[in-house]
């Protein structure tokens, strides 16, 4: 092998570590691209020194034979180029397919964006500052999903040792997910200009063993309120609970018990996937859409009552309605 290609692995200047399965198939399409491009450029400009050499002309009374075409050499470079095209979308489609496929049974933290810090807060309610100097502790070998947002301006979110960035966005959530199979740490990068102090907006991921995590996470503080509880605080607090049940029976609106994931019918006649993006449209805006037979209109928006942690709660409130 050419020591361009096997230099990637072990990271290097020329790629960083690869600790997930994604880098490492991110970073065999990107040798064959390479390499690709590397043989293309020596058969194009050697046969182009060839040629010039060869028939260069010699004496005075020198003349190429006049050439027009030659059908099936046309044929051939543009079908060989199409067929390498196509392989090289269909391979790059299908790692991009893994890459945003989210598993269902993922870990799952929420990291909120600010100028200039990452803010990561668990299930448990326990939560990590890189502004701190805190990381993201993820356990080896489990799947992890990342529901993030920003406070503020556009963030990007990339850990170039497991080939993923994704930017995170105000006003609603964007995902990621990555399976470490290495442990250690790696780094964070905000890779979408946010101002003042972006190049220092930087946080650390934390790969360890499972058990280290699990006993990690048992030290959240006591009183620290876990997602669930502050969102159903908030259920009670903020008066959902004169519209919504939680047992299954329709009040002003409709009951939680079963919301999460199911395909919603709306008035206009489409159905929604209800993920995480719809209920918090559904909280801070539910007039845009709304739901069949039910009114329009009567069930206030809580834009701008209700934080973005607030929020999470509310959330992980109504997806635990099962
Ligand atoms: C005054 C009654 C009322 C209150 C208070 C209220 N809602 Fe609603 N809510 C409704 C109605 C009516 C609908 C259905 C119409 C629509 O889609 O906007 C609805 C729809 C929803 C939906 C979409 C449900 C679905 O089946 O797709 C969510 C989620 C929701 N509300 C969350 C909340 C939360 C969280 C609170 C408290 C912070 C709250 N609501 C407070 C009346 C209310
Ligand atoms: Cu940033």
């Amino acid at each position: 092998m050419l020591w361009w290609l096997s230099i990637a692995n072990a990271g290097s200047s020329f790629a960083p570590v690869q600790a997930t399965q994604i880098a490492a198939d991110w970073d065999n399409l990107y040798k064959f691209l390479l390499a690709a491009s590397f043989i293309s450029c020596v058969i194009l400009l050697g046969g182009m020194v060839y040629f010039v050499t060869k028939y260069r002309r010699k004496t005075d009374k020198d003349k190429t034979a006049y050439i027009s075409h030659n059908s099936f050499l046309e044929f051939l470079w543009s079908f060989i180029p199409l067929v390498i095209f196509l392989g090289v979308f269909a391979w790059g489609w299908s790692i991009y397919h893994n890459m945003r496929n989210m598993p269902k049974d993922a870990l799952e933290v929420h990291v909120y964006g600010k100028q200039w810090d990452w803010t990561f807060e668990y299930k448990s309610g326990k939560k990590a500052y890189s502004s701190n100097n805190e990381p993201l502790v993820v356990p080896v070998g489990k799947p992890v999903r990342l529901i993030m947002t920003s406070s503020d301006v556009i963030h990007s979110f990339f850990v170039p040792s497991f080939r993923i960035k994704q930017d995170v966005v105000p006003g609603r959530y964007t995902n990621l997910w990555f399976q470490a199979e290495k442990m250690g740490e790696f780094h964070i990068f905000c890779t979408e200009y946010c101002g003042f102090s972006h190049s220092a907006m930087l946080g650390k991921i934390k790969v360890v063993s499972v058990e280290d995590y699990e006993k990690w996470i048992a030290e959240t503080d006591a009183s620290q309120l876990s997602g669930v509880e502050l969102g159903a605080k908030l259920y009670n607090q903020k008066g959902c609970v004169a519209c919504h049940s939680l047992d299954g029976s329709p009040k002003v609106g409709p009951t939680f018990k079963g919301l999460f994931s199911k395909a919603e019918n709306l008035e206009d006649g489409s159905t929604v996937n209800v993920d995480e993006n719809y209920l918090r449209e559904s909280v801070v805006n539910p007039n845009v859409k709304i739901v069949k037979g039910f009114p329009k209109g009567v069930m206030p928006a809580f834009q701008g009552q209700v934080s973005e942690e607030e929020l999470t709660g509310i959330i992980e409130f109504i997806k635990g309605q099962k």
